[in-house]
């Protein structure tokens, strides 16, 4: 029988990206398939602790076996701003275009641009969790550049590229970024078993 996992997001262009990464005989199923629409909370002041209160979240109130992630951007210059709080940089609510654009505009003028995108995974393991990270590397291009992918990818580009995240296929992105890595290093953990 094939094996299911929740992924526990809200974030729909998140699930396709980690859809695409799971192994054949494991089916995934987002919140909406088990009955989950309510905001899930996420007040802790690290990544693992929010990736960690959401599969917390699923696995007490729906009984399923569970994965869940929490990125940031961390921007050098801003001290790792936005980092925990890239979902609401720009105020509570706030779309994707307006958290770009705070972000260009507190880096206005400075050259120095380097920051990453950094994932924590958290798989339940029973009332246990196993934490798995993935980080990309690269710098805050001055304006936006492309129409793939999402959140800050039209201002991010990676190490070693000219082009955005934005301007990478799907395939191209996962190969190289954080929750690409992050999702390997959970692949082959569950491989093993
Ligand atoms: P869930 O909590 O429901 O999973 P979310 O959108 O809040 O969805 P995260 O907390 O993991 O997801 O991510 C915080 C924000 O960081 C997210 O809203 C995006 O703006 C940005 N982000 C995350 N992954 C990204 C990626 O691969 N490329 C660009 N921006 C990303």
């Amino acid at each position: 029988m094939e094996k299911e996992l929740v992924f526990a997001t809200h974030n729909p262009h998140k699930f396709e990206e980690v859809q695409q990464m799971m192994p054949k005989g494991l089916r995934l199923l987002s919140l909406s398939d088990i009955g989950c629409t309510e905001e899930i909370p996420e007040t802790e002041q690290t990544l693992e602790g929010n990736a960690r209160l959401k599969a917390q979240h699923v696995r007490q109130r729906y009984g399923y076996d569970c994965i869940a992630d929490d990125t940031g951007l961390e921007v050098d210059a801003l001290n790792g701003a936005p980092g925990v709080y890239s979902a609401r940089y720009a105020g509570p609510g706030a779309d994707a275009q307006a958290n770009t654009a705070k972000l260009l505009q507190a880096l206005s003028g400075n050259a120095r641009r380097n920051a990453r995108f950094r994932t924590v995974i958290v798989l339940t393991e029973g009332s246990a969790f196993r934490y798995f990270e993935g980080v990309a590397e690269g710098e805050i291009l001055e304006a936006p550049r492309g129409h793939g992918g999402f959140g800050y990818d039209p201002v991010f580009r990676p190490s070693g590229y000219s082009c955005s995240f934005a301007e990478l296929t799907p395939e191209e992105k996962n190969a190289i970024s954080h929750r690409g890595k992050a999702f390997r290093a959970l692949q082959d953990y569950m491989a093993r078993y």
